[in-house]
């Protein structure tokens, strides 16, 4: 065989990601949703690590109970639109009711970013539109990957975190 035929046909080879999740569930027992959808997370790749869990005071839609929000990391062959598939499918499983936009819910999984993809499609925007205004998302996320870097502003997530203004109680839970 030639050396030059080693080289990988384009686009054949199973690609995967990193991709940062962030989850949310302010409705019933929250912390058991967000280990179910953690667990359930396991069907649309591999989870590599997982924050720790904080409680967090509603933004944006503030007259709703306090959250308890974590980051994942998930690795996944998965292109964005059958992870938005599969995530959708997983919400809809866990009983996800879409009474109100921004209000309470059972489980919100969001994809934060995913590897160094930039989108802006009809159902999807990667890096996720608001999380660098969101210290529920950028804290969790931080605890796992302070160095990853979005790739629109080309801040690491420790910066962009350093840079929120003060406000949006965050609390680690022990
Ligand atoms: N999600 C929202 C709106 N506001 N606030 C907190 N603290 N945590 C959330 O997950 C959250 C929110 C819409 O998805
Ligand atoms: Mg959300
Ligand atoms: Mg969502």
């Amino acid at each position: 065989m030639k050396i030059g035929n080693l080289k990988p046909e384009s686009g054949s080879p199973a690609t995967s990601k990193v991709v940062y999740l962030s989850l949310g569930s302010n409705l019933g027992d929250r912390e058991a949703q967000l280990r179910d959808a953690q667990s359930r997370l396991g069907t649309a790749g591999r989870v590599i690590t997982e924050s720790s869990f904080y409680e967090t005071e509603p933004v944006e839609f503030t007259q709703q109970p306090w959250f308890l929000n974590c980051a994942v990391a998930l690795e996944t062959s998965q292109t964005p639109e059958r992870l938005m598939t599969s995530i959708l499918r997983i919400e809809e499983e866990m009983g996800r009711r879409r009474v109100q936009k921004k209000g309470p819910r059972s489980i919100d999984i969001d994809i934060l970013l995913f590897g160094d993809t930039i989108m802006d499609s009809q159902e999807i925007t990667i890096p996720h539109p608001s999380m660098h205004q969101r210290r529920f998302v950028l804290e969790p996320l931080a605890e796992i990957a302070p160095n990853a870097r979005h790739p629109v502003f080309k801040k690491t997530i420790r910066e962009l975190c350093d840079a929120l203004p003060a406000g949006q109680a965050v609390q680690k839970k022990p």
